[in-house]
Formats: C-alpha cells, structure tokens, sequence
C-alpha cells in the first residue's frame, strides 16, 4: 500500500495555511452561499429557456471559461515535487550563504523538471534537453537554481533564445511537428549557428532520453560567484549529482513509451515519493579562484562550455531530498515561478552574457504567465522569511499592507520598513571592477565552438557513441533540405571524422568537402564558421570520463520495475525466493498476466494482477521475471503477446531471468539462441540478478540486439 509520507518543513507549513480540503464540507458558492442543485440552470418553465439570473450557472461557467493561464514559453511541461536539502559541511571561506555555512538547517525545497520544446500535453520521453530548477526557499530569502539537465547551453548571449526557441518549437505555418528538434527549421538554424554544435550534440547523446528524472544529473551552467564574509569572490558551477546515477532509454523505448504511457516521466517521480523512496542529489561545486579565471582555454563566461572534471574536480557539499507530492498540480506545480535573479547574499552572478539576459527575462514572463506583478504571493512563489517593502498594489493583491506610507524615506511610517544594515545580512552586489567600451559584439574568447563538441564525443563509450550516431541519422533524416542535411554532415566532420563517416552512411549523402550553397554564401554563414573552426580546435584533454554515462553508478536497483510475467499456476516459491530478495533491495515486482483480477499461483493462493498484457508494454519496465509452473507457462504461450514483451525487452538489453519452466517460454524468443548472453539469467541466485539488473543494460548484447524484429 503506497504511504503518502510528509515530511513537515517551514515551507510545508507556510503552504499549509493555503490548503483547502472538503471533505465532510457543504458545497457553497465562491461567497460562501450554500448551493443544493448544480446539475440544473435556472429555466422559464421546465422545458424553457435558461433565465440571465443564474447566477449559479454564470458563475460556474465564468470561473471555467477562465481556468486556463498561458503556458510557459519554454519548458511548458514539467512536474514538480517539494523536499529539502542539508549541508554536509561548511563552506564559509567561500560563501557566507546561511545555506553553504549552517549544516543544521534542513532547507525546504520545491523543484520543478520539464522538458523544453514541447506544449504542455506533450509526452516525457521527447528528445530534449530536461529542466531541472530548485527553489530554495532559505532563511535569507529564496534562491532559484534554474538548470538543466546538460552542463552546457545552445547559445552564448540571450539575444539569439528567441531565435533558437523559434527554430526548434513548431513550424509556424503547419504548427508541426510538436515536442521535436527533428525538424528543418531547427536544423537550419544550428547549421548556421555553430556556438550550438556542444549542446547539440549533448542532446543527441542518451542525456536527451533520461530513464527517470530521478536518474539524470543537474548543472546551473553558468559560472556564478560565491561570496565569503571577507567579500572575497571564487567562480562557481553547481552540480546536481542522483544518488539513483545517470541512466537513459534506448531511442526505440522512448518512441513507444510515449505512446505506451506518455506521462512516464511525471508518474515515474510521483510513484517513488509516494512510494517512500525518496530521489535524492547530492550537491557539488567546481570552484575556481579569482585570479585563475584567465587561466583555461575556453572562457568562464562562455555558457557553451563546461570545466572538465578532469581540470576542477567537483566538490560534493550537501545533499537534496525529495519527499512530498504537491498537493495541487496548477496551485503549486504550474504557478511556480522560478527566476534566477533570485539569490542570497554569499551567491552572486557573474557577466555571462546569456546569464545576464535571463535575469530580464524570466520576470518578465511571469507578468503574461501568471498576470500580475504580485505573482511572488502565490503560495508556492511566497519566501519563508516576511517580506516588505513599499510596492503596492496591482491585480490580485493579496497582502493587506498597513499604515499611511508607501514610500522611501518617511517619518509617518516611523522610517519603515527600514533599510538592512549589512550586518543584519543585507544583499550587496560583488564590487566587481569594470572599465570598458560599450559595444555589441562577441568576445573573441568565445570563439572556439568544436573542441568541448570533440572532447564530448571522445569521452563516451562505444555503445553511447552508437546512439548518438543513431540520433543523428534520426535526426537530419526527418529534414527534408537536403542542403541543410549536408551542412550539418559537413559541420559533424569538423568534430569527428568517425561519427560523421557513421552519420552519412545512414543518411546516405556523402561528406561534402565545402558548402557553397548559394543561401549560405548570401548570408556571411560560411566566413563565421571558418572563424571559428577548423584551426581553432583545441585538444587540451583526451577526454573526461564524467561525461559518459558508463561511468556512473551501477550499485542500486531501488525503485527498478520489474514485469513478473505469470499465468495461473506459476510456481510460488521460484516467486517468493525472488520477490523477497529484489523487494529487500528495493525493486518494484509487478504481475503481468494474460488478463486483469486475479491469478491463482500453484499453491492455490490468488494474487492481485498489476496489469494485463493489452494494457501494458515491456518498455515500462526496467527488467522481466518468468516463474516457472508448467500451467503458467502454456497460460504465457497460449497470448503471443508475452513473446512479443520478451523479444522487446531483449532488444532493449534488459536482465531477463527465468525459472525452471520459464526457459520453455524463453526458448519461444529470439533469446532462445543468446542463453549465454549475461543479462540473461537462468534459475540463477537472487545476488546475480540483483548485480545485473543495477547494471541498467547489457549494451555488450547491442549487435545482436538491433537484430531482434521487435
Ligand atoms: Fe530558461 C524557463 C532553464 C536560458 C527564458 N528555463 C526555464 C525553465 C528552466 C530553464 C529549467 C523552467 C522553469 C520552470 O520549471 O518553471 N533557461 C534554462 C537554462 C538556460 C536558459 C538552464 C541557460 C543556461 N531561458 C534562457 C534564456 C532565456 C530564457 C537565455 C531568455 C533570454 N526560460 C526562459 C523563460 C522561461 C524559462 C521564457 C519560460 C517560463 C519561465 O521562464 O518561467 O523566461
């Protein structure tokens, strides 16, 4: 029985005295007017017209003809989940934020991922970069971290977002295609674009396809500053690290996963808090000295690139947990309103000039999203500290501010709300040195746009390195220009001749030597890509192995699925030995039988099915179990659809263990010839499964797998 387990923090509270809750109530108008017929409208007669006195009905269907508010932008679908986050230790002699300093406090959280490209309503497994924003509701006042799920983004200065926004969302003639990058429109623009290639090719990569929110990384980006108590400044990048580590789907999964159950993602997260098993991250810090910022070979301003690991070693300082559902999905998770100019004094920003521009932006956007300059005192928005000022009014206040004086200085008000002194822990920005002309321009040390593509590239491991070829051969094929194919396949090679051999194999175009279309030659594209490549490329690391996903962390099967695939007459103790062992270690056992109710197992016990085969699909599940019992076996055979679910999950180099008779049904599948494979397990001990399963995949099976006709 799955418990809703609520862990009170200051912001739970606060929320608290927000929450409606009818049970046992009567149901009453908006003023509280107590109302016993809500199914008719007030009619002359009984056959009649509807009279303009309702004012019932009107108020129901005028509250409903305004229920929707515009969609974010950008990022329009997302979940969100409440939790707090705990210093490990403190880092005072880097930031004097009460949140980096005081390791008893536990700060209460609320975090919000999405996907980017696509509307509201469109499914989770997209390829697309993941969202990955924290509201840290502290002491101080409330800091958002607003990331993603890559350490690097498309552009270097907020005046082109609108332009990569445009190029990716929808064809605005056909309003096709939705939650896509496949598309002309997008490609032309990258091609054109070359600070795009690094994030790019991340996106290409299995990042683009997480597994869970759960299971993917989070990275502030930009190079922020913290600050200490001396007003000392060292360059920062913030980590999210998953405790759960860092895996993905296979591109074939995430195509029927969003038709098999396009809310994967979002019920993935809300299944594993309401669960108990509570995501956590830990919480790292690249620092970099002051006088060091000159020292590397790409820029600390340049959003497009990130400092290897290999160069700064990530520093873990803290931990988040999430434990609490929302209560109300449009109150809490859609009417949250992170901004990153929202920080606390020991934090600051730096001149990133795409950093820089989302400081404008995201208020801006609240203004039409949310409809009003006090979008900051809706409930989930609210700091936990009081906060006040003399701003005033606008649609939807709901403060009551008192006394005769709005302004700054006054006596009648008795001077208040009075200025913070700075040892009351006032905001003061970093006093950083600036003598400069003022231009509009690039700065030349943004220029090199292929070595961190390359570095990413060689980092990986052979299968990533297949996918992302793969996505890429998905990719450009779904554009229809075969001008816009070529300069990508031409741009490609400048990271990698490998990848762009594969590339252009698939996409059957060979490698143009030059581009020389006419359009490019109009628009100056060409000149700008020489300048920034080839010559420029830079091999200052082989490679970093934290960015390849095979390096993460293989030592949890906790919150797994795994498909029991049982027919009436399955074997109770091959079920038992295995459902306690994987359950202890925290997996996740569901029954999937030829029908829903019950099945009956060979001790005559009956057991709740969690899904019949016709409403279920193997990419839901991380890995399949078949008990033995004769009976069960022939009930398996006798629907092909459980071939079907097998074949599948081979394909998708998934442990697949059977018991005694379980083989027989294994020797129906394509996994007849590949019982030697090691994911495959037969009448093997609960420790080996367990180890196999944490291991997420068997991408030694791939070859053999992209030959299953699943
Ligand atoms: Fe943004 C939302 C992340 C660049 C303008 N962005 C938004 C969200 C995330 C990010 C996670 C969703 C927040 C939520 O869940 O409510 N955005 C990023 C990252 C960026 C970035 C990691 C680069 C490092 N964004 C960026 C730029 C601009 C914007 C350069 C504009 C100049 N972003 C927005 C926005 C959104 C937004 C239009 C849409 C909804 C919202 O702000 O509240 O203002």
């Amino acid at each position: 029985m799955a418990k809703k387990n609520k862990t009170e923090n200051q912001k739970t509270k606060d929320l608290k005295q927000f929450e409606k809750d009818a049970t046992g109530k009567v149901m009453t108008t908006n003023q509280g007017l107590k109302v016993n017929d809500t199914n008719n409208s007030l009619k002359a007669g009984e056959r009649g017209s509807t009279l303009l006195e309702d004012f019932l009905l009107r108020e129901k269907i005028t509250r409903f003809d305004h229920e929707r508010i515009p969609e974010r932008i950008v990022h329009a679908r997302g979940s969100g989940a409440h939790g707090h986050f705990e210093l490990y230790k403190s880092i005072e002699h880097y930031s004097k934020a009460g949140i980096f300093t005081d390791t008893n406090r536990k700060t209460p959280v609320f975090v919000r991922f999405s996907t980017v490209a696509g509307s509201k309503g469109s499914p989770d497994l997209a390829r697309d970069v993941r969202g990955f924003a924290v509201k840290m509701y502290t002491e101080e006042g409330t800091w958002d971290l607003v990331g993603n799920n890559m350490p690097i983004f498309f552009i270097q200065d907020a005046m082109k977002f609108p332009d990569l926004v445009h190029s990716v969302k929808p064809e605005p003639n056909r309003e096709i295609p939705q939650a896509a990058s496949a598309h002309d429109t997008f490609y032309d623009f990258v091609s054109h674009t070359t600070e795009t290639l690094h994030n790019q090719i991340w996106a290409m990569s299995d990042r683009a396809i997480p597994r869970s929110f759960r299971m993917m990384e989070g990275f502030g980006i930009h190079t922020f500053r913290l600050i200490n108590a001396k007003d000392e400044s060292h360059f920062v990048k913030f980590h999210w690290k998953p405790k759960l580590g860092v895996h993905s789907v296979t591109w074939d999964e995430a195509v029927k996963i969003n038709g098999a159950d396009s809310d994967f993602h979002r019920r993935d997260l809300w299944d594993a808090i309401d669960s108990g098993h509570y995501p956590e991250w830990e919480l790292g810090i690249q620092v970099v000295a002051q006088e060091d910022e000159h020292k590397f070979e790409f820029d600390l301003l340049d959003p497009t690139k990130l400092i290897p690991e290999e160069m700064v070693p990530v520093e873990i300082i803290g931990k988040m947990t999430l434990n609490r559902n929302p209560e109300n999905f449009f109150a809490e998770t859609e009417q949250v309103a992170f901004l990153p100019g929202h920080i606390v004094p020991g934090i600051d920003f730096t001149n990133d000039p795409l950093l820089q521009g989302r400081l404008f932006s995201y208020r801006d956007t609240q203004l039409s999203r949310l409809g009003s300059p006090n979008f900051h005192q809706i409930p989930i928005n609210r700091p936990i500290g009081e906060a006040h000022n003399n701003q005033r009014d606008g649609h939807m206040q709901m403060d009551i501010p008192k006394g005769q004086t709005a302004y700054f200085p006054n006596t009648l008000g008795g001077g208040c709300p009075h200025l913070a002194k700075m040892a009351e822990g006032a905001f003061h920005s970093f006093e950083e040195r600036i003598d400069a002309k003022k231009i509009r321009t690039r700065s030349e040390s943004f220029s090199d746009h292929f070595s961190q593509p390359a570095l990413f590239y060689r980092s990986l491991a052979k299968w990533e390195k297949q996918h992302l070829a793969e996505a890429y051969i998905f990719e450009l094929g779904k554009c229809t220009q075969k001008h816009i194919k070529q300069r990508m396949l031409w741009l490609i090679a400048q990271i990698d001749t490998d990848l762009a051999k594969n590339v252009s194999k698939g996409l059957g175009l060979p490698i143009p030597k030059e581009i020389d279309h006419p359009i490019n030659q109009a628009i100056g594209a060409d000149a700008d890509v020489k300048k920034h490549q080839p010559p420029k490329k830079k091999n200052y690391l082989e490679s970093d192995p934290a960015l390849s996903q095979a390096n993460t962390k293989f030592d949890s099967i906790e919150t797994r699925q795994i498909a029991v695939l049982v027919a009436d007459g399955f074997s109770m103790s091959d079920f038992t030995s295995k459902k306690e062992a994987l359950e202890k270690e925290g997996a996740m056992l569901k029954l999937i039988a030829p029908h829903g109710g019950t099945v009956v197992s060979d001790d005559n016990t009956e057991h709740e099915v969690n899904a019949s085969i016709i409403t279920t699909e193997s990419v839901l599940f991380d890995a399949v179990y078949i008990p033995g019992g004769k009976k069960s076996i022939q009930g398996l055979l006798a629907e092909s659809k459980f071939k079907k679910f097998i074949n599948e999950a081979f394909k998708h180099c998934k442990t697949i263990v059977a018991d005694n008779e379980g083989e027989d049904l294994l020797d129906k599948t394509f996994v007849a010839d590949y019982k030697d494979d090691k994911a495959v397990l037969i009448n093997e001990k609960p420790a080996t499964i367990i180890r196999s399963i944490a291991k997420h995949r068997n991408w030694d099976r791939m070859d053999v797998a992209a030959q299953v006709p699943a």
